[in-house]
C-alpha cells in the first residue's frame, strides 16, 4: 500500500549476536556486548535493530533451533540484559525486532520431548508418520521405508526415525529441528502465546523465519524428484500458509503497532502480493530471487556468474510488482549469504563496490536491511581448510560431497564452499586492528577474517572516505529525502551491459540514480526523458567535477551517483 508509516522510513540493521561483540571474553558475542555498542548503532543512524535468535537453544543451527522461547541462551546473557538492550535502543529512538522461529523447534524443546513420548496434548505437535510398510526389509533405516521422498534443505532426507516413538518425524532443516504441526490448533495457540509474551515486553516487531513453509500439502505426497529440493512444491506456500498468517494477524498482530517481515524462500511477486499486499497479513517479505542468480539451476552450490540483465530484471519486477500494492524488504546479504562485496561487487575495488551497492540498497522503493559488517565493507573469508567451517548447512554439504566417487578431497569443492558458505557472513565483527579484530580477548568461536587489520570499524571511522562514513551519509540522505523512500521507480537504459540507472519520482520531485556495476569506465548517456538541467548531486562515491557535458558523463569503476531532479 502507499500509506506512510515509520517502518517504511526506517533503515534496519541485522545483528547476529554470536559474532557482534564479546563482553565477557569467552569467544562468543553476547547481549551486554550489543549494549556496549548502542552508541555505535546510533552514530551510524539506523532506526531498527533485528536481532537473530538469542533464545535458549542447543545451537545446532546457532539459535534457529529453539529449546525455550521464553528464555535467553546462557552464553548470551539474561532477560535483564535483554531488557537493558531493549531500553537502550528505545532511549536512543531505535526499535527492536525479534526473530520468530516457529516453523520448527529444537528436538530438545519440551514439546518435542513430550511428543516423542506421546504425552498429550503434545502427541500431534509435530509431523509424525509411520514408514512405508511396503518397503519390505522392515528396517526403519532403509531409505525406501521413509514416509515420502522429501529432502531437507540442508541435504539428505527430511525424515528421521525416532526409536522411542517408533515413527519418523519431519524436519525441513536439520534433524535437530523438527517441524511443528500447524494443522493442530493447539500449536497455533501456543505460538500466539509466545508472540504475545514478547510483544507485551514492548518489542517493535518480528522477523519470521521461513514462515511460508508452515503449511504442508494434504497427505504429504511425494515430490517431483527432479526439483532442486525434492518435495518443496508441497511445503513452500502450502495450502494454509496465508490462512494461518491471517489468523495470527487477527488474533495477535492487529493489537500491536509493530512491523512484521516474513522470510519467504521461493516466493514470486504474485505470492508476495498475497502475503504483504493491500490486505495481506504481513508488512514485508524477504524474497530470494536475486540470491539465486549465481546459483546453478540444479545445484545451488554449483555457482556461476550472475548477469546484470537478470539482476536488473529481477529488481525491476519486484519494484514495479509491489508498487502501490506492498512494500519491499531490501537486502544484498544477511547471516545466510556470502558477503555482498565478494558476490555482487569486487574485492579489488572493495570500497568503491561496497559504496555503489550501498547506494543501490538505499535508493530503491522499500526498506533497506543492512547486515552487520556490511557498513565497513566486510568481505568473504579465505578459510584455510575444511576444519575452519562450523555451519551445519556447510558441514552437511561437505560430508555429502566427500561420499561421492568424483570428489577426492575437500579442495575439489573448496572454491564453491569458500564462496557460498554461510560462515562467510558469520565471522566476528571487525572492530579494530587489535588481536581477534577487537571482538574478543579469547579464541573466537569462528575464524576472524585476516583482513581485519585493514577492514575494521576503528580505521573506517577515522577515515572520512570510508565505507562507514558513506553509509552514515546515505542513511541521513534517505531520512531527508522522501522521494527515495516513497517515490515511484522507473528503470532507465534497460539494456545497458554495465550501468544500472533508474529514476524515482514523488509528486514534483525526482531522483536520478546512476550505478556502474563493473570495473570499466562506461559513458552514461542521459536519456532524453530526464530533465537534468539544474540537477543537484545528492551523494556520490567519487569526487565529481562540475560542470559536465549536458547530455551525459563518464563513469569510473563502480561509480555511484544520485541526483535530485526538479
Ligand atoms: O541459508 C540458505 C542458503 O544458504 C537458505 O537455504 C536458508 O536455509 C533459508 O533461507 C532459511 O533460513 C532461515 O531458516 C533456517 C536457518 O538456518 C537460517 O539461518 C534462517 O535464516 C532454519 O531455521
Amino acid at each position: 500500500e502507499s500509506e506512510r508509516t515509520w517502518w517504511k522510513e526506517s533503515v534496519f540493521y541485522e545483528i547476529y549476536p554470536r559474532s557482534f561483540y564479546d563482553s565477557n571474553d569467552n569467544g562468543v558475542g553476547d547481549l551486554p556486548g550489543i549494549v556496549r555498542k548502542l552508541d555505535y548503532l546510533d552514530d551510524l543512524g539506523v532506526d531498527v535493530v533485528w536481532l537473530t535468535p538469542v533464545y535458549d537453544s542447543p545451537q545446532a543451527d546457532f539459535g534457529y533451533d529453539i529449546r525455550d522461547y521464553r528464555d535467553i541462551l546462557d552464553e548470551y546473557g539474561t532477560m535483564d540484559d535483554w531488557e537493558r538492550l531493549r531500553d537502550g535502543l528505545h532511549e536512543r529512538d531505535m526499535r527492536l525486532v525479534m526473530d520468530l522461529v516457529v516453523n520448527h523447534t529444537s528436538d530438545e524443546h519440551e514439546w518435542f520431548e513430550k511428543s516423542r513420548r506421546e504425552v498429550d496434548p503434545y502427541t500431534d505437535y509435530y509431523i509424525w508418520r509411520e514408514g512405508d510398510p511396503e518397503a519390505g526389509s522392515g528396517d526403519p533405516y532403509d531409505p525406501d521405508a521413509l514416509p515420502n521422498n522429501w529432502d531437507s534443505l540442508f541435504g539428505g532426507p527430511a525424515w528421521t526415525y525416532d526409536e522411542r516413538r517408533g515413527e519418523y518425524y519431519l524436519h525441513l532443516f536439520d534433524g535437530k529441528q523438527p517441524d511443528l504441526n500447524w494443522r493442530n490448533p493447539a500449536v497455533r495457540e501456543d505460538v500466539y502465546g509466545i508472540m504475545r509474551w514478547w510483544l507485551d515486553r514492548d518489542i517493535d516487531g518480528f522477523r519470521m523465519d521461513v514462515i511460508n513453509f508452515i503449511s504442508k500439502a494434504d497427505g504429504l505426497p511425494d515430490g517431483d524428484p527432479s526439483a532442486v529440493v525434492t518435495g518443496s512444491e508441497h511445503f513452500i506456500n502450502g495450502p494454509h500458509a496465508c490462512e494461518y498468517l491471517r489468523e495470527m494477524d487477527e488474533r495477535v498482530l492487529s493489537e500491536y503497532d509493530v512491523v512484521t517481515v516474513g522470510e519467504m524462500p521461493g516466493i514470486s511477486v504474485e505470492d508476495a502480493r498475497e502475503y504483504v499486499g493491500r490486505d495481506g497479513p504481513l508488512d514485508m517479505a524477504f524474497h530470494f530471487e536475486h540470491m539465486r542468480l549465481d546459483e546453478g539451476p540444479d545445484d545451488p552450490w554449483n555457482f556461476r556468474d550472475w548477469s546484470l540483465d537478470d539482476f536488473r530484471e529481477t529488481f525491476t519486477r519486484w519494484q514495479t510488482g509491489l508498487a502501490g500494492e506492498g512494500w519491499n524488504a531490501l537486502y544484498l546479504n544477511n547471516h545466510d549469504q556470502p558477503r555482498m562485496v565478494s558476490r555482487f561487487g569486487d574485492e579489488a575495488y572493495r570500497v568503491e563496490s561496497a559504496t555503489m551497492l550501498a547506494t543501490f540498497l538505499h535508493t530503491l522503493r522499500g526498506s533497506p536491511f543492512v547486515y552487520q559488517g556490511e557498513e565497513i565493507g566486510m568481505t568473504n573469508v579465505p578459510f584455510e581448510s575444511a576444519g575452519k567451517f562450523v555451519d551445519v548447512e556447510t558441514l552437511r554439504y561437505v560430508e555429502r560431497m566427500l561420499e561421492r566417487d568424483d570428489v577426492e578431497n575437500f579442495e575439489d569443492i573448496g572454491d564453491a564452499v569458500r564462496y557460498g558458505s554461510r560462515d562467510n557472513a558469520r565471522t566476528p565483527m571487525q572492530w579494530s586492528d587489535a588481536p581477534n579484530a577487537g571482538f574478543t580477548d579469547r579464541e573466537p568461536w569462528l575464524t576472524v577474517n585476516p583482513n581485519y587489520t585493514e577492514v575494521n570499524v576503528e580505521s573506517a571511522r577515522a577515515d572520512p572516505d570510508s565505507v562507514w562514513h558513506y553509509y552514515r551519509r546515505l542513511i541521513d540522505l534517505r531520512h531527508d529525502a522522501p522521494v527515495l523512500v516513497y517515490g515511484d521507480y522507473e528503470p532507465l537504459l534497460p539494456d545497458h551491459p554495465e550501468i544500472y540507472a533508474y529514476r524515482r519520482t514523488l509528486e514534483d520531485v525526482g531522483a536520478l540514480v546512476v550505478l556502474n556495476f563493473f570495473d570499466g569506465e562506461p559513458r552514461f548517456d542521459l536519456p532524453g526523458s530526464v530533465a537534468y538541467d539544474g540537477a543537484e548531486l545528492l551523494i556520490s562515491n567519487y569526487e565529481v567535477e562540475r560542470p559536465e557535458g549536458p547530455d551525459g558523463f563518464d563513469l569510473r569503476p563502480y561509480e555511484a551517483r544520485v541526483y535530485r531532479l526538479e
